[in-house]
Parts: structure tokens; C-alpha cells; sequence
């Protein structure tokens, strides 16, 4: 175990200098979950939600401990099983930093230096062990003890030296020059238990396959255009920031919310029209998609017939409520295209962008069984009541959204009873969710309560039950209250 440490220590600290993603154990990890087949990663999604990555670093160190534990014991003759188990745990972590596609050979170094350094410090410990004398070799245990601490702990800080957050934390003041509408104080019903409006940043629902939140400096970032285009181009953070910036308000929603689930909020997203860029690239006829790539791989493809509707509002944004992007939100700037799901559109840390066919490239998700279109679907979820209630008038709450087209109309029905209209808060934008509440009688005993909701276009929401998987789940949510 302590040659393990010693092993994944090193490779710590010289990731530290290639590329932290390129230390072993984050390697590994996320290899793993760009492999993980789609029914795995749903369960993993579905059973442990947001806690999915800390499932998966927890579940690899217990594996690996106990490989260790067992290496160890069947190497009390020779040092050659501890040191080959070593020498495939090393050949993982290289084969792991030769999938990612964010990392250059140079990053070979440290799954290379967690080999060479584990091999040896096992030997080095199995030779200590085998020594009579006891006292030099619980000494050589504790060095490496330290060492492997030391290691692995300088590598954590420098290598969160160079961290965004002071990059960000330089940016000036970002001014938009049209800002958004303001937003009424009917806007949200939270006193009766709706989200506020606008959500606040650090409460704002977070989605992506990083196991390191990417590091990205201002002052290094900048954004290539090209692919099927006029003139290639390449903005630095500067050369956006100075442009005149636009505010809108947009709601984001991912594709894997279940029905009734928490993975939406909503932004002031600041930022500049991506049509503009686009067409100072000059797009070609026959584009079909804009494929978008971000500083560790990930990508998602656009139409670019979307990405040019004048009304869209598609934007390349690099501030979310009056301040720069949140890192894990993508600093130094990301997608927010209004109505189409996260993963076809809302690329974090994005540094390029390639206007191309649906045959020539293939998004993250797409490769994965995903949906290539992804629009969002006219949703509704209930908030309140959550628990027990007093029977009699009870007030039941929630949010409706339909990005882009606008909510109609909310009802609610009790008990599978007639369906009754909600009041439906203030509408600033029709890129935003809408809030509802609605008043039901609820004698004592239990309850249900479903709700429904309709759209600009006339569509109400169907109550076929369809799962997250390929485009976006359905269904009518429903919640069960008990009224004393
Ligand atoms: N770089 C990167 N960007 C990404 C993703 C990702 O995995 N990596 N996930 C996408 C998905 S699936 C969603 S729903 C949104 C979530 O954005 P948020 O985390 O800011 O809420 O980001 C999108 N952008
Ligand atoms: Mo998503």
C-alpha cells in the first residue's frame, strides 16, 4: 500500500508540471468515464447523481488498496508480485494518458514516474522488511511514508498554483452594453417554495465529465473558428471582452433530468452573439454543425441553422450574474444556446469551434447513443408541498418550462381529479422557466398531485413515460403528501 501511495505521490507531483489531469489516478479516472458504456454511466447518473465522480475516485481507491493489500501478502518471498502489480497499475495510468485527448506526450511523464518510483520504492520496502533489523526498517517505512505524502502534496499545490480563480478574479467589471430585462418581483414564487428566479451562481446545477475542474487562464484562453468558413479566425479573451457585450437571461436544462429532477437553473448569462463571430468567419453553404470543443475533449455539435436564427440569442458568454464565469461554469467562456440541452450546445471551457457536416464528426454524446438534436423538451415539476401539510387549502408550486417557446398554460390535478389552471408568475423572457402555483382541496389521508404543463405552440405536455435516454425524459410529475 505504501509503495502505492508512494507511486500515485510521484505521479502527483510531476503531473503538477505536464498537465494536472495526467496524474495517474485522475487519468485513469477519467478514461474510465469517457469508456464507461451508456447503461453504466445512466445507472451511475441516476444512482448517485452529482456524487457520481467522488463514487468513482472512491470505488478505484478501494479496489486498488485492496490489490495492494493481497500483492503484499503474496510477496512476503519475492518482491516480484508487489512490483508487477505495481508495473500494471503504471501501464494503466499510461495507456489512461494516451486516451485523453486533452494531454500531449510530455504527460507521459507521470504515469512513467509513478512506475519507475513504485517499482523501486516496493523493492526498496520489501528489502527494509527483510532486514533483522527492525528498528532501520520501520524508518525506511516511515520515509517513504513522508515521502509519498510530501510528493503527492506538493503536487497538489503547485499544481492549484496556476490556478483560473486568480485569473478570474483580475477580470474587470463586466458591463454589458444591452442588458437584460429586469426582473420582476413576481417573477418567482419562492415564498411558497418555487427556486428564486434567477439562480444564484453558487446554487446553479453543475453537469460535465471533468474530474479536474479545467484550469483556464484568461490570459491564455483564446477561440479558433474553422472548419467549413471563409477565413479562419482566433479571439483572445481581450478581443471578446472589449466587444459590446449583451446580458440575456437563459434557462439551461440537461438532458439527463428526470422527470421531477433538480438539473436546471437559471442565469444572467453576459456574453456576445455567436452569429457574430460566426459570421465574421464567414460560414460556408453545406455546414451543417458546429462542433465545439473544450480545453479537456469534451465536445457537442450545434446546428449551425440554430446557431444563425437571428432571434436565437446564442451566445459566447464569459459572465453568469454580473460576475466572470464561475470556473466549474466554464471560465473563460462557454456556450449558452436557449432551448436546446446542455450537451448539444452549452460547451464549457471552449476554445474551439470547427463548422462542419453531422457526417463528418461526431459529438461526446452523440458517440455515446445520445440524440444528435437535442431541443428541450416543455416540462413541469412540482416543488411544494414537500412533506406533511394541514388539510384544507393547500397550495401547491413549482416550475414550467418550454426554452425558447414559452409556457401557456400550468394545471395541476388532485387525485387523479379534473385538471384546475395555475397561476403563472411574471414572464420575462420566453428563454426562461416560468413559476406556478395553484390551490387544492385536500381532505386528511393522502394525496397525490400531478401537473402538467403547456406551451406557445399549443403542446401539452404528454404523459408517455420516456427515460433520459436518447433526447430528453417525459412524463408527468407527480408527488404524493400526506394533509392531518
Ligand atoms: N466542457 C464541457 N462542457 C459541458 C459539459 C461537459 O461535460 N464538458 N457538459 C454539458 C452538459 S451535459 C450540460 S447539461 C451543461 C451544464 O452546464 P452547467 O454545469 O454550467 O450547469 O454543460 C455542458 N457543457
Ligand atoms: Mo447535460
Amino acid at each position: 500500500m505504501l509503495a502505492l501511495a508512494a507511486a500515485l505521490g510521484a505521479g502527483h507531483l510531476v503531473a503538477a508540471f505536464v498537465g494536472s489531469n495526467a496524474s495517474p489516478y485522475l487519468a485513469v479516472g477519467n478514461a474510465a468515464i469517457d469508456l464507461t458504456p451508456a447503461w453504466l454511466k445512466d445507472f451511475a447518473a441516476s444512482t448517485f447523481g452529482t456524487a457520481d465522480k467522488a463514487v468513482l475516485l472512491g470505488g478505484m481507491a478501494v479496489v486498488m488498496i485492496a490489490l495492494a493489500v493481497v500483492a503484499g501478502l503474496i510477496s512476503t518471498r519475492r518482491p516480484l508480485p508487489g512490483q508487477v502489480l505495481i508495473g500494471v497499475f503504471g501501464a494503466l495510468g499510461i495507456a489512461a494518458v494516451l486516451t485523453r485527448p486533452d494531454l500531449g506526450q510530455i504527460a507521459l511523464a507521470a504515469p512513467a514516474a509513478s512506475l519507475l518510483v513504485g517499482v523501486w520504492i516496493f523493492g526498496f520496502l520489501h528489502r527494509s522488511a527483510m532486514t533483522t533489523d527492525t528498528s532501520t526498517g520501520r524508518r525506511r517505512f516511515l520515509f517513504a511514508a513522508i515521502g509519498a505524502g510530501i510528493a503527492g502534496a506538493v503536487g497538489q499545490w503547485f499544481g492549484s498554483s496556476k490556478d483560473a480563480e486568480s485569473s478570474r478574479q483580475a477580470v474587470t467589471p463586466l458591463v454589458p452594453a444591452r442588458t437584460a430585462p429586469p426582473v420582476p418581483a413576481d417573477a418567482d414564487f419562492a415564498k411558497l417554495g418555487t427556486p428564486s428566479f434567477i439562480t444564484p451562481n453558487g446554487d446553479f446545477y453543475r453537469i460535465d465529465t471533468a474530474l479536474v475542474v479545467p484550469q483556464v487562464r484568461a490570459e491564455d484562453w483564446s477561440l479558433r473558428i474553422h472548419g467549413m468558413v471563409d477565413r479562419e479566425v482566433r479571439y483572445s479573451y481581450a478581443d471578446i471582452r472589449d466587444r459590446p457585450l449583451v446580458e440575456r437571461i437563459v434557462t439551461l436544462c440537461c438532458v439527463s433530468n428526470p422527470v421531477g429532477g433538480p438539473y436546471i437553473s437559471t442565469a444572467r448569462f453576459i456574453g456576445v452573439d455567436l452569429a457574430d463571430l460566426l459570421n465574421e468567419a464567414g460560414v460556408r453553404p453545406g455546414a451543417q454543425q458546429v462542433l465545439s470543443t473544450s480545453v479537456d475533449g469534451f465536445t457537442a455539435g450545434t446546428p449551425v441553422s440554430t446557431l444563425l436564427e437571428p432571434d436565437r440569442g446564442a451566445m459566447l458568454a464569459i459572465g453568469m450574474n454580473g460576475e466572470p464565469l464561475p470556473v466549474v461554469h466554464g471560465f473563460p467562456a462557454r456556450l449558452v444556446v436557449p432551448g436546446l440541452y446542455g450537451y448539444v450546445s452549452a460547451t464549457k471551457w471552449v476554445t474551439d469551434l470547427e463548422v462542419t457536416t453531422w457526417d463528418a464528426k461526431q459529438a461526446y454524446w452523440l458517440q455515446r447513443g445520445w440524440s444528435e438534436q437535442g431541443p428541450i423538451k416543455t416540462e413541469s415539476r412540482i416543488d411544494a408541498p414537500s412533506g406533511g401539510v394541514r388539510a384544507g387549502k393547500v397550495r401547491v408550486a413549482g416550475i414550467a418550462w418550454a426554452q425558447h417557446t414559452g409556457i401557456d398554460k400550468v394545471e395541476v390535478r388532485l387525485d387523479n381529479g379534473a385538471w384546475q389552471p395555475a397561476v403563472l408568475s411574471a414572464q420575462v423572457t420566453t428563454d426562461a422557466w416560468r413559476m406556478w402555483w395553484a390551490e387544492v382541496d385536500a381532505a386528511r389521508g393522502s394525496h397525490t398531485v400531478t401537473v402538467r404543463a403547456t406551451d406557445r405552440t399549443g403542446y401539452t405536455q404528454t404523459d408517455q413515460i420516456a427515460d433520459v435516454v436518447p433526447d430528453g425524459a417525459t412524463g408527468w410529475h407527480t408527488i404524493s403528501f400526506s394533509a392531518a
